[in-house]
Parts: structure tokens; C-alpha cells; sequence
């Protein structure tokens, strides 16, 4: 048995997910794979299971929030040191996975979040643009972020995470908002776990469409922004 499990939580991801799994025996070849399947009604599960990862099904859709706290919970049982976190859609080249890995693993940080927004270690500023629906709840949530965490942090959505055991619970825990990587932050910041934003290089999904699109992302930020402020006063008290 490896010391680090990947999970991958996927909706319908036929298309994309057997080139992730490659991507992943090619770059991290002794990592245990999960696939947290979460209601696909395609072949994302068959896919899956012949790519030779395990597949954690749950059945119907239940949501990337429910799906992200299984991945984590699942490692958190099956008591791994490390554990990490990519895509299915292709967006998360696993060589910069494996940065993250190993900068947890260094005992840099207890947590690596891959960014797409950090610049720096040869990585230009700018070099991703958002759409124009996303690009106001972008500038929103980076403000928002600065005042909740009293730090900057560029990309909070981003799912591209390395996290050692002592995250693991912390990350376990079930998300409450439609925005687990911003609460995931929040969390990790109130325990007084080290969380790094490191700059790496993202592709544009490989097939299908994104989940969260046009009015719908702005809605979701909205949401998470409302939470984050509800979280803060609370915690203040
Ligand atoms: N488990 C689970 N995964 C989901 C769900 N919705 C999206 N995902 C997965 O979460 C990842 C990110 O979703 P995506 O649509 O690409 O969002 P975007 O990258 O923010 O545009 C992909 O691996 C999706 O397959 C869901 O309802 N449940
Ligand atoms: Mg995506």
C-alpha cells in the first residue's frame, strides 16, 4: 500500500477521466487512485474502474461538496499520511501535483493549493485571464478572501490540493456551502494549518462543459461570499 492516495471526484466524465488516469500512472506511479463517482449516468464509473482506480460510488448526484468531504474522508480512514486532490476534466496537469505533494511531503506546509493566479518560481503574473462572468466574482472573492483570512489568497476555487494527515479530518469535515475549496480555506486558516498558494500551470477542460457556468458562478460566489462573511461574525463573537 502507498502513503499517498489521489482522488478524483467526477459527474459524468466519461470523456475526460481515462486521460487523467494515465496522466497520474505516468507522473505518480505508486499513488493508490480513487475515483469518488458521484451519480454519473454515463460510463465514468466503468471508465474508471478499467483506468484501474478504485471507485467510490454515492449513487445519486449528491454534489462536488459531498464528493470533495468523501475523497478526504475516505484517505482520512484509510489513515494516509498524504493525500491529494485533481480534476476529472483534464484541467490539472498531475506533474504540478506532484510539485504539491512534494512541497507537503518536504514538511513545507501542511497544505499546497495549486494556483493559477500566484505568480512567481518562473510562473508570470497574468497569465490566466477569466471570463467576463467570472471575473467579477473573481475580484470579489480575492477581497473577500484578504478580509477573512487577513491574507491574500488569488485562486480560492481552486481544487488542486496536497494535504499531509494533519488536514486530513480538518478537510473531512462536510461542507455546508456549494464552494468547499473556499470553506476548506477558512477552515484550515481557523485550525492554524499552513497553507500554501503555489503558482502552477492549469489547462482548459478537455471535453463536456464546466459545472459552474455564466450567472450560475456568479450566483455561487455570491453565495460563498455571504457564507464567509456569516462564518467571520460568528467567529468574532
Ligand atoms: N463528485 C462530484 N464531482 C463533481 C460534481 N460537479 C462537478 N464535479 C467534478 O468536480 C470537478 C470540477 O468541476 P468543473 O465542472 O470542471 O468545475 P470548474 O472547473 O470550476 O469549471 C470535475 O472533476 C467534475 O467532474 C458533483 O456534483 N459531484
Ligand atoms: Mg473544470
Amino acid at each position: 500500500m502507498s502513503d499517498t492516495p489521489v482522488f478524483i471526484p467526477a459527474w459524468n466524465e466519461e470523456q475526460n477521466i481515462a486521460a487523467v488516469l494515465d496522466d497520474l500512472r505516468r507522473e505518480i506511479p505508486d499513488a493508490d487512485v480513487l475515483v469518488v463517482d458521484d451519480g454519473s449516468t454515463d460510463g465514468t464509473a466503468a471508465v474508471a474502474r478499467a483506468g484501474g482506480a478504485e471507485v467510490l460510488s454515492l449513487g445519486a448526484n449528491r454534489g462536488l461538496r459531498v464528493g470533495v468531504a468523501a475523497g478526504y474522508r475516505w484517505a482520512h480512514e484509510h489513515e494516509y499520511a498524504f493525500c491529494g486532490r485533481v480534476d476529472a476534466d483534464g484541467q490539472h496537469p498531475v506533474v504540478e501535483l506532484k510539485r504539491l505533494l512534494e512541497r507537503v511531503r518536504d514538511g513545507g506546509c501542511d497544505v499546497a493549493v495549486g494556483s493559477r493566479f500566484a505568480s512567481g518560481d518562473g510562473f508570470e503574473p497574468y497569465r490566466y485571464k477569466p471570463s467576463a462572468a467570472r471575473r467579477f466574482g473573481t475580484a470579489l472573492l480575492r477581497r473577500s478572501m484578504r478580509v477573512v483570512l487577513r491574507r491574500p489568497f488569488l485562486d480560492a476555487t481552486s481544487g488542486m490540493y496536497a494535504a499531509n494527515a494533519k488536514a486530513l479530518p480538518v478537510l473531512a469535515e462536510p461542507y455546508t456551502s456549494e464552494a468547499p475549496e473556499v470553506q476548506a480555506l477558512i477552515r484550515l486558516n481557523d485550525a492554524g494549518l499552513r497553507v500554501d498558494e503555489v503558482p502552477v500551470d492549469m489547462r482548459p477542460r478537455a471535453g463536456g462543459e464546466s459545472k459552474l457556468r455564466g450567472k450560475k458562478s456568479v450566483l455561487v460566489v455570491l453565495t460563498v461570499i455571504g457564507t464567509l462573511f456569516a462564518v467571520d461574525r460568528l467567529r468574532r463573537r
